[in-house]
């Protein structure tokens, strides 16, 4: 489940490749010296005056090779110690105050809200769909490189409703003006309701929770600042009733986690930068009680059209990046 590039997976194969290489070279001069001097052997002694076990014969030692022993090691912890603090600071970063898109992670028993400090409007990528949806005014569905689409389902502060496309001219207009202050969403489906296209928009301050089956949203090329609390289900007064308990905010593709603390006012910080498109786990990874088990849910990486991105490209090939503060 965890990702292959991440910091610290990258980290680990460094590792790896250096011991496997130090092993090799041991376990090489191991077998040859076990030939080399095995039982059968008589010793040439002829410059030799004696030998005493544990220290190198005097007469036959060897300056140079002597002096790598313990260069050469030394070198080798250097470098892992410079590729161990690299990886370190990648991941822990000095917080810019108005960086990022900033969400509150909201830990409970036993499930995950999201309340959004950054207002967020996205939709699926028109080329894979090829269905575009545009609301100012009105909203416009464009979906006549789409033949199956034939209706849309336009939910604006809960109230849903549906209507059905007009698949002759390929393009819809349902007249509702947008207000970035509720969330709406548009979802634009075929005759047997299979998904086909999504937009919607994420008003400041709006909550979205594990609890009721909703995914973590999220832009995608762009630092997400992650700001996390512990709290009992009612938490309207601030007060040592209502801390929760003990979570950790584990998102397995980008190999970082974060505690939730109860009773620390400021909660914890992290961080991560999503890049490719596609729906990734959430998990809990500190026990929180008898269904921590089921603490799951998913984060969306999406295209923000309202911060300039049309589109989320394919896997970038990048390396994972998160960390905490
Ligand atoms: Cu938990």
């Amino acid at each position: 489940m965890v990702a292959d590039d991440t910091v610290f997976s990258v980290l680990y194969d460094k590792f790896l490749f250096w011991g496997i290489l130090v092993g090799i070279i041991t376990f090489a001069w191991l077998f040859y010296a076990m030939i080399r001097y095995r039982a059968s052997i008589v010793p040439d002694t002829t410059d030799v005056d004696h030998i005493v076990v544990g220290s190198f014969p005097v007469d036959r030692h060897n300056t140079k090779i002597e002096i790598l022993f313990y260069v050469l090691p030394t070198i080798i912890v250097v470098w892992l110690v410079v590729l161990a603090l690299a990886s370190n600071t990648a991941v822990w970063v000095i917080p810019d105050e108005d960086e990022g898109f900033d969400v509150e992670i909201i830990g409970q028993q036993w499930f995950w809200e999201f309340e959004y400090k950054d207002e967020l409007t996205w939709q699926d990528d028109s080329r894979l769909s090829g269905i575009d949806v545009v609301w100012g005014d009105n909203v416009t569905i464009q979906h006549s490189s789409n033949a199956d689409a034939t209706n849309v389902t336009i939910v604006i502060n809960g109230d849903a409703n549906t209507y059905a496309l007009d698949t002759i001219t390929g393009s819809t207009v349902v007249e509702n003006s947008f207000n970035r202050f509720v969330s709406s969403s548009v979802l634009v489906e075929d005759s047997e309701g299979n998904e086909l296209h999504r937009w919607g928009h994420i008003p400041i301050n709006h909550k979205l929770s594990t609890a009721a089956g909703d995914h973590f949203i999220v832009p995608c090329d762009e630092k997400v600042v992650l700001n996390l609390f512990s709290y009992t289900s009612d938490y309207s007064q601030l007060n040592s009733t209502y801390w929760g308990v003990q979570h950790s905010f584990w998102l397995p593709e980008w190999g970082v986690k974060e505690d939730l603390v109860p009773g620390l006012e400021g909660g914890t910080l992290m961080w991560f930068w999503p890049d490719d498109p596609g729906t990734y786990n959430i998990r809990c990874a500190e026990y929180c009680g008898l269904d921590h088990s089921k603490m799951v849910g998913y984060v969306d990486v999406v295209s923000p059209i309202d911060r300039g991105v049309e589109f989320c490209d394919e896997d970038t090939g990048v390396q994972k990046r998160g960390g905490s503060y």
